[in-house]
């Protein structure tokens, strides 16, 4: 029998008044069980982290991971899950809105039965509920859950839940290949899985957030139908080149409407339209980028955005060279036809300014 039967993983992000409630919780609810608590911190700016090692200097079931300069949902729990030698992990939110009795019925449904790979707590099965939501927060979950469970081709009632049990061993084997954005860990678990994975679900009713603010719920719709392109055409057109591209057309309508107010409209020379329009463009791009593409990694306050527009221009200028060029030398030395010529060259710069940009505006490798 091994001394650590269950890990717990807590992603967290500005949580500091729910931490000592939640190991509490935690204790009472395990009692008799060997188990740890990992908490993943996003370098919360409330501290978040030092109240958990606090607690964890004494109590050394409770473990802290602080992620410096990365946020994200998906990735911290994948993180956190990779950090134990725990056989059987489990990932619950660090709001309390998650009900931690129901995880010794978990871990003995996983003990018990080989065959079981993932129990999950589950909002819709008789005896699960959501709680006080308002209706329009029930017809949306209700939406997102039935398009999650068309992806996933499984009968399984709350393929959103954020809160389930697994055995750690296939979180491991299945890392390399899941896609942690922003996505639904859980579902991104079973769709990346070969093999389908066997689960049961576990009822529970989501409590009400006491403490601290949702940080989800702005952005989940979003992030919601960028991993469901990610799943179904990921492998194709990468989901942020796609987002990257399309923000590029958008740019060039800008573009148009810009040069042709001025140069039409208000008469300037061709010359000072195309410039004060490539201007806007650029701007207009750099900010839907930082706020779209790069969301995580977002550039905040003003020397932030200001280097990182500089840097977004001068990398977009080379880009706009190497189009010109690329173009002129297949028309022109090639004698390829125009249109396939100048498509090509677009299609140079993009590439360019997206594998570039990522790297140097944004810091991604
Ligand atoms: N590490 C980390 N945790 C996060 C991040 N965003 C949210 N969380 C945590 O994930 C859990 C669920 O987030 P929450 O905002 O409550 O989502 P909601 O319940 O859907 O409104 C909470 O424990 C958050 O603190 C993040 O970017 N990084
Ligand atoms: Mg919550």
């Amino acid at each position: 029998m091994s001394l650590l039967e269950l890990a717990i993983v807590i992603p967290t992000f500005n949580e500091s008044a729910n931490v000592p409630t939640l190991v509490a919780k935690l204790e009472a609810a395990l009692a008799g069980r060997r188990w740890e608590a990992i908490f993943v911190d996003d370098d919360s700016p409330d501290g978040t982290a030092d109240i958990a090692r606090e607690i964890a200097r004494s109590d050394p079931r409770v473990r802290v991971i602080q992620r410096i300069g990365r946020r994200g949902l998906s990735s911290a729990c994948i993180e956190g899950m990779c950090a134990t030698a725990a056989p059987v992990v489990a990932v619950i939110d660090g709001d309390l809105q998650h009900d931690e009795t129901i995880l010794p019925a978990m871990l003995d449904a996983l003990q018990a039965d080989a065959t079981l790979d993932v129990a999950i707590g589950s909002r819709f099965v008789p005896g699960g509920g959501t709680g006080e939501w308002d209706s329009d927060r029930v017809a949306k979950s209700a939406f997102a859950t039935k398009l999650a469970r068309g992806v996933l081709k499984a009968e399984l009632k709350d393929p959103m839940s954020g809160f389930f049990m697994i055995r750690s061993a296939i979180v491991r084997d299945l890392t390399h290949d899941m896609s942690a954005i922003g996505f639904k860990i859980l579902l991104d678990i079973m769709t990346t899985s070969k093999r389908p994975l066997k689960f049961r679900e576990f009822p529970y009713t989501f409590r009400v957030r006491t403490e601290g603010e949702s940080k989800l719920d702005h952005v989940v719709a979003m992030e919601f139908l960028i991993a469901l392109y990610d799943r179904m055409f990921g492998h194709v057109v990468p989901v942020r080149f796609a987002m990257f591209s399309a923000i590029g057309l958008l740019g060039l309508g800008i573009h148009m409407a810009v040069l042709s107010t001025l140069f039409l409209g208000l008469e300037t020379s061709f010359r000072l339209g195309v410039i004060v329009a490539t201007g806007v463009a650029m701007t207009f791009n750099f900010l839907l980028n930082n706020a779209l593409t790069y969301r995580e990694l977002r550039l905040k306050g003003a020397k932030g955005l200001f280097g990182g527009w500089v840097s977004f221009c001068l990398v977009c200028s080379v880009g706009a060279i190497a189009n010109v060029g690329v173009a002129e030398f297949l028309h022109d030395v090639q004698r390829h036809e125009w249109a396939i010529s100048a498509a090509i060259g677009v299609a140079v710069g993009a590439v360019w300014n997206y594998a570039v940009s990522s790297r140097f505006v944004w810091g991604r490798y």
